[in-house]
């Protein structure tokens, strides 16, 4: 919808799912601002959501259609090969005819198991739909996977389980509404920005309300808080279980409605009350485990918010539940200001558990299991080989692909080298995959060095469909640019597949309001007396014009809402289960899968810093975010820098038997003495060696699927650095050669940050190869005043090409310094610094 020149869209990071309103530049990037009128963020937006136009920059950008071939080895998995490969570039038509021989052939020598998709919350909507219908409607395989299994599964299954269907009950202004709030295994104040802003705006307009954050960190979160649970890692079921026995001693317990409207009470509270040592599982004491348990008791209106602390663990699914048995045993549920809220990270982890993008239910929140939904959908897609069973979830398809079971993958927005556990494991199934397709916006991802079909997407700003929020709102992202090359919008590029296949009458798109239309009409099929949550009935006769301007839409859409709708579910105690009643789960405290030990005494930690996004795709393009956290680091408590000899500020090891990877360290007591963090953003696109999934294990939830990211012993060590350098480069550079680096956007170009075991003149040799000299001026300082370092600058009239300085260390002042060399404007400004002590 226009408004002038600024065009309404929807800002492609988190679940808060923020309207923006965005104008091209005169430079062809975008000016940004909050759409005031969007029920989620009111014109509110966070760091990331302002800087959204400098990240609309083309660098590294897929461009065309790619055939790369690969020189694949047979390989040990702990080795890292070095992958050779040679591009061809190619044409949509030649491409997508290649890709659907591809897949046709695999499945008519091995069956429709032996292919996958692995896709992504990222995708949009219309998008997801095309990939689950292919895979599951007309190829007839379940093995369609998402990384929402690392995100969202274990609470979908706890959804499930307990209320029959995957609903997130409340709507954001219960947040507001409510009088305490409960956040665990959530930085929201780093992930969830805008919803942090609205909460610590409610508390200041009430000072009665109150907020508890549980977390075995002090995070930014913490700010607001006026009570701080730093737990245990992984003693989350603990904690809720002794709530749940507590409101039961303590007659806090809301016997109507459990009798009224829930199951299994008796079992759950009976496995609750066998858990007598809270205190010493989870690490808390006495008095503030009875603050918290008495505040949730004498509070009626209590949101529980909680993300991937609980998710991302060998028990994240009896987590969701042991959290959802104390809201029911209350009541606290479907009333304003009262329920569990589940966040969701990516911008469309809910449009795609809407569409059924996970291998272990349909589509449109119908189920494997039910023959009802199986038939209705067959009639409805009119296809003969729709799945009849669950494919295999993220960690499993990949172990299949690298046992031979899959043939042939495609991955769609998302980059599993770097995001899944055990990154080794998965560059060797995908080495020796037969077939691997990767969809991305970008040409050079850690996963995209494997594939053998490399196809253009269409990014933010360029791509057109819907996303779902974490409050259950539909927005429209919509096309703000032109894209590059040949990139295509996801949905168009499976079409084409599709058709080429001989799914043709199935596929024939002409755009993506037709696909929203076809999904919308899917989640009224049986279901005309609210059998399903999830209904989109006053959506199914949106014409073009309607789905062009469409305003927010807050499911279910019984009448399209042309004014702002705040509902939330289960107001009226109906649950989705057959009998219409809740469903309690009896819950027990498992410890994590993997413990310390005394060669691996730490446990490593991993999640977000507040200004990157995931594998900085995006993020990594913008100048102002890269300056809050501008490289790899270890956030370490004091006395466990001392005990293990590394120093604030210097280079640190952390290993474990797989492998060891290196990151800055950084000392903090917000940190307890056991733990070590790690953000999960660098990786070897943008770091020498600073991904936390090359440690982390295989370890995940029996009922989600979902990996324990948040727990893996580790140990910690100084890294011998002898001298330490800054670079700056016009271009991006592959420094494979120094054995410590971190990259960094900054203006013009980029910086990085360098370390090297090597004595400082060899570090100079290496990075002099770097140095683009022809035709330039060179400047150069020999180190002999230690206090200047060595130092090398090539410039021309115009502009800084390149630029170094190295020394045995570097202060803020060398670091000052060189950034204040980077923005001088003209060659004898430039001169005149480089020569400053
Ligand atoms: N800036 C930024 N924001 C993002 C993203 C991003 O990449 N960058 N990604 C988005 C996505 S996809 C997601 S899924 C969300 C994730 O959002 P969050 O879940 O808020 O983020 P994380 O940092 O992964 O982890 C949250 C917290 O869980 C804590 N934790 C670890 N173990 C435990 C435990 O055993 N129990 C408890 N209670 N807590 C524990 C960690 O210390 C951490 O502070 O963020 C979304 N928003
Ligand atoms: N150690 C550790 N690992 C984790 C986590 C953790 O907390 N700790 N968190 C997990 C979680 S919750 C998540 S969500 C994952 C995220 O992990 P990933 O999904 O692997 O990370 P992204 O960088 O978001 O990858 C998205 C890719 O899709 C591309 N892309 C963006 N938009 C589009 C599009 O429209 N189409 C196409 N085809 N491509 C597009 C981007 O360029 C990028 O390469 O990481 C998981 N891994
Ligand atoms: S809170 Fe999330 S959706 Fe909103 S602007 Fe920030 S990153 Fe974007
Ligand atoms: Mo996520």
């Amino acid at each position: 919808m226009d408004d002038g020149s600024w065009t309404k869209s929807t800002c492609p990071y988190c679940g808060v799912g923020c309207g923006i309103e965005a104008r091209p530049t005169a430079k062809g990037l975008l000016e940004i601002r909050g759409d005031k009128s969007h029920p989620s963020n009111y014109g509110k937006l966070c760091s990331k959501g302002i800087a959204l136009g400098e990240t609309v920059i083309q660098d590294g950008r897929a461009r065309y259609p790619l055939f790369r071939s690969q020189t694949k080895v047979a390989t040990n998995r702990n080795e890292i090969a070095n992958q050779t490969h040679v591009d061809t570039i190619s044409d949509w038509e030649t491409i997508t005819e290649h890709v659907a021989t591809q897949f046709t052939r695999t499945i008519d020598q091995y069956g429709p198991d032996s292919v996958a998709f692995y896709v992504s919350g990222q995708l949009l909507t219309e998008d997801y739909y095309v990939a689950n219908k292919l895979m599951k409607g007309f190829i007839g395989s379940g093995n369609i996977d998402s990384n929402s299994r690392l995100c969202m599964a274990s609470s979908v299954v706890g959804h499930k389980r307990a209320f029959g269907s995957d609903t997130v009950p409340i709507c954001y202004d219960d947040l507001e509404q409510a009088e305490l709030v409960i956040i665990t295994g959530s930085n929201l104040a780093w992930c969830h920005p805008v919803l942090f802003q609205r909460l610590r705006l409610a508390k200041q307009q009430n000072p009665a309300m109150n907020i508890v954050v549980i977390d075995p960190r002090e995070t930014a979160t913490c700010e607001i808080a006026d009570l701080h649970l730093a737990l245990n890692s992984g003693s989350d079921v603990a904690l809720f279980n002794g709530l749940l026995a507590y409101l039961y001693t303590h007659q806090s317990l809301n016997y109507d409605y459990i009798d009224a409207y829930t199951d299994g009470f008796d079992a759950a509270l009976k496995m609750a009350n066998t858990e007598k040592n809270t205190q010493e599982i989870t690490g808390l004491d006495l008095e503030k485990l009875e603050r918290f348990y008495t505040l949730f008791a004498k509070t009626e209106k209590v949101v529980t918010v909680y993300s991937q602390g609980v998710n991302q663990s060998s028990q994240g699914s009896d987590k969701v539940n042991a959290i959802l048995n104390c809201h029911l045993a209350t009541g606290k549920i479907g009333k304003p200001g009262a329920g569990p809220f589940s966040v969701t990270g990516q911008p469309n982890a809910m449009g795609g558990r809407e569409v059924g993008g996970l291998a272990n239910t349909l589509a449109s929140h119908m189920e494997f299991y039910n023959p009802q939904h199986q038939s209705l959908i067959q009639d409805y897609w009119q296809t003969s080989q729709l799945a009849t069973k669950p494919g295999l979830k993220a960690i499993e398809l990949f172990d299949a692909i690298e046992s031979g079971k899959i043939k042939a993958v495609w991955i769609i927005a998302t980059n599993p080298v770097v995001s899944l556990p055990d990154s080794q494991k998965i560059q060797a199934a995908l080495r020796q995959c037969p077939f691997v397709v990767v969809s991305d916006c970008i040409q050079d991802t850690e996963t995209t060095q494997f594939a053998d079909v490399i196809l253009p997407s269409q990014g933010w700003s360029e791509k057109s469909g819907t996303v779902t929020n974490s409050e259950r709102r539909i927005s429209r992202q919509r096309r703000l640019l032109p894209s590059p090359g040949l990139a295509k919008p996801d949905w168009w590029v499976m079409s084409q597949v599709a058709k080429k296949m001989g799914f043709a009458s199935a596929f024939n798109y002409l755009h993506e309001g037709q696909i929203f239309s076809e999904y919308a009409t899917m989640t009224t099929l049986g279901n005309d007396a609210g059998q399903r949550d999830l209904n989109l009935i006053g959506l199914t006769s949106l014409d073009d014009k309607g789905y062009s301007r469409l305003s927010p839409q807050q499911w279910p859409v019984t009448e399209r809402q042309s004014e702002i709708v705040n509902q939330r579910l289960f107001s009226d105690n109906q649950f989705f289960t057959p009998n219409k009643r809740a469903q309690f789960i009896a819950v027990r405290h498992q410890a994590p899968k993997s413990s310390p030990s005394v060669d691996l005494p730490l446990i490593l930690n991993s999640g977000r810093a507040r200004d990157h996004w995931h594998t900085m795709s995006r993020t990594g393009l913008s100048t102002s975010l890269a300056s809050h956290s501008p490289e790899p680091y270890v956030t370490v408590h004091p006395d466990t820098a001392q005990r293990f000899g590394v120093k604030h500020g210097h280079i640190a090891s952390i290993n474990n038997n797989q492998t060891a990877i290196q990151a800055r360290v950084h000392c903090s007591t917000a940190m307890t003495p056991n733990q070590l963090f790690m953000p999960i953003h660098w990786n070897n696109s943008t770091a020498s060696n600073g991904k936390p999934c090359s440690l982390i294990e295989p370890n995940s939830d029996v009922n989600s699927g979902q990996p324990e990211f948040k727990h893996t012993p580790v140990s910690l060590s100084a890294w011998p650095q002898r001298c330490e350098a800054l670079l700056f480069s016009q271009h991006a550079l592959n420094l494979s050669n120094i054995d410590y680096w971190a990259q960094q956007k900054v203006a013009d170009g980029y910086l990085y940050r360098i370390a090297s075991q090597q004595n400082p003149m060899q570090l100079i040799v290496a990075l002099t190869d770097y140095m683009h000299i022809e035709g330039e001026k060179t400047l150069s300082v020999d180190g002999s005043d230690a206090s200047l370092g060595f130092r090398q600058a090539h410039l021309t009239s115009q502009s800084l090409h390149c630029a170094f300085v190295v020394k045995t260390t570097l202060s803020e002042l060398d670091i000052d310094w060189f950034m204040t060399l980077l923005s001088e404007a003209n060659s004898e400004a430039l001169e005149e610094h480089f020569m400053k002590a």
